[in-house]
């Protein structure tokens, strides 16, 4: 084994057998890191949402960048919801630690609508941005109805 190799799977192995929460300084890292994500989602989601509302120009290259930007963001928010995260500056439920199975359930829907309005927005097509663009808000809502505090 090379010795690049060998640091590679060491690192790899490490990656997998840290709980989430390990890979945050503290609680209030990972509070503020997935707000940050969602927020990048959210700013990216909403401007291709803008369009497919007609509260924007539609602007197919800015809408295909956005949301390939949004669908990567998607993947990044969930790390943040580790153990011992569920207490400080959020409006997270509680409830997403007692039902995670039901709050992950949610967080895969979403990225699997928002790799579809990846796909949409590169089509080109505005009427499947707007198909697309409800799907992805139809998930962000409901997740919202369930874990997050008004
Ligand atoms: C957004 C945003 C949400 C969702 C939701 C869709 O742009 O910030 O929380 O869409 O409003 O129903």
């Amino acid at each position: 084994m090379t010795k690049f190799s060998a640091v590679l799977l060491a690192t790899l192995g490490a990656s997998f057998v840290l709980p989430a929460a390990a890979q945050f300084a503290k609680p209030e890292d990972a509070i503020k890191y997935r707000k940050n994500a969602l927020f990048v989602m959210q700013q990216n989601f909403g401007r291709v949402a803008a369009m497919a509302g007609g509260k924007a120009p539609f602007d197919a290259k800015v809408a295909a960048e956005s949301a390939a930007v949004a669908e990567f963001a998607a993947k990044l928010p969930w790390e943040g919801f580790g153990p011992g995260t569920d207490k400080g500056d959020t409006k997270a439920k509680s409830e997403i630690w007692t039902e995670k199975a039901k709050f992950d359930d949610y967080a895969h829907k979403l990225q699997t609508e928002m790799a579809k309005l990846t796909v949409a927005a590169k089509s080109g097509s505005l009427d499947n941005i707007k198909v697309a663009v409800n799907a992805v808000g139809g998930t962000c809502k409901s997740c919202h109805d369930d874990f997050r505090a008004k």
